[in-house]
């Protein structure tokens, strides 16, 4: 097959849907040579001094592992000079992190996990990076926190990358799914599969099932049902996997279906759930819902939900469409 790069892909993309203008494919094209950047610094492992935790702590409270710190600078660092962003925000960072005036602003603001699933870095278990592209509001001057409190339904253009055995990058930008594998040798990014498609059933859940005990009914009920397999009311055998890491996670599911879930539960009853809404789960229900599956918070459609904080967390239920429209239901009887 005729090797496609990640540029030639792009142009192709303005030219039929007129949906990548010069500024996002600048965008797109920056993150991208980051991903390599980083995916490098990761596969060094302990040979690069780049393991163990950085002795800090981010606004999660959640200790930083030094790769962690040195993914979100180079993201900073890349994407600073190029004139296509107005500001960006990170996991990271406690605050958003304006364009500095030296260099020229853009429409754009970015959002990312610089390195999600850190808890696998230290065990050489597949982890990536999440990112999800907003436009400034019109007359923005100053961006504050405020400008990116947009639902997930705005987004212009969404993407992850996963440092596992291939590094790859998974992007849409409103037209569809394409992935695109790094090819080592000339460090280019290539097409390697286009218009993915969640399929509708499964029979592969994945959910950290040592919470149980904490978990509301509809959550219970459900998994219930998935492990009485033929001997219940679904009638077929479930299979389980649980990566702890929602780039692997949601990466499997793109490609053969499945169901991710992390529920809020009792453990703290005013926590929605684990996950952030604007850097993780909007781009990923983003990409999921254009490759045809859902993306639920248990109640609404994960892509309505109006921020009212930047690092906001969310309940998620995504993929496969039949499994969290039941799973949805439930929460709704
Ligand atoms: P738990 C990684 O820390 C992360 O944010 C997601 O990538 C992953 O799905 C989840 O948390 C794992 O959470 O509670 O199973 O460790």
């Amino acid at each position: 097959m005729k090797r496609v790069s990640l540029t030639q892909y792009l142009v192709e993309e303005q030219r039929l849907h007129n949906s990548i203008p010069a500024e996002l494919r600048l965008l797109i094209e920056v993150v991208a040579r980051a991903c390599k950047t980083i995916s490098h610094a990761v596969s060094k492992g302990a040979l690069g001094e780049v393991l163990g935790s950085a002795g800090s702590e981010n606004v999660q409270g959640e200790v930083q592992k030094k790769l962690d710190v040195l993914s979100n600078e180079i993201l900073l660092e890349a994407n600073e000079w190029g004139g296509h962003l107005a500001a960006m925000a990170s996991e990271e960072m406690e605050t958003i992190h304006p364009i500095p005036n030296r260099y020229p602003k853009g429409e754009y603001m970015l959002l990312f996990d610089p390195l999600d699933g850190s808890s696998n870095i230290d065990v050489n278990v597949s982890i990536g990076t999440i990112f999800s592209v907003l436009k400034a509001p019109e007359g923005m001057k100053e961006p504050t926190e405020k400008d990116f409190l947009q639902p997930g339904s705005k987004q212009v253009a969404a993407g992850y990358a996963v440092y596992g055995p291939q590094t790859v990058l998974v992007l849409t930008t409103g037209d569809g799914v394409n992935c695109f594998t790094l090819d080592r040798e000339m460090g280019s990014w290539v097409l390697t599969e286009r218009d993915m498609k969640v399929p509708e059933e499964t029979k592969e859940y994945a959910i950290n099932a040592s919470n149980a005990r904490h978990w509301y009914p509809p959550v219970k009920r459900y998994i219930d049902e998935l492990q009485a397999g033929d001997t219940g009311p679904r009638g077929k055998n479930f299979n389980m996997r649980w990566i702890a890491s929602m780039v692997a996670d949601v990466h499997r599911i793109l490609n053969r279906g499945g169901i991710f879930m992390y529920p809020a539960d009792a453990r703290e009853p005013d926590k929605p759930g684990k996950l952030r809404l604007m850097y993780e789960a909007n781009p990923m229900a983003f990409l999921i819902e254009q490759a045809g599956g859902a993306a639920t918070n248990g109640k609404q459609r994960i892509l309505d939900i109006q921020p009212g904080k930047l690092h906001e967390r969310v309940a998620v239920f995504l993929g496969s469409k039949s499994e969290v429209e039941r799973v949805t239901s439930y929460h709704n009887e």
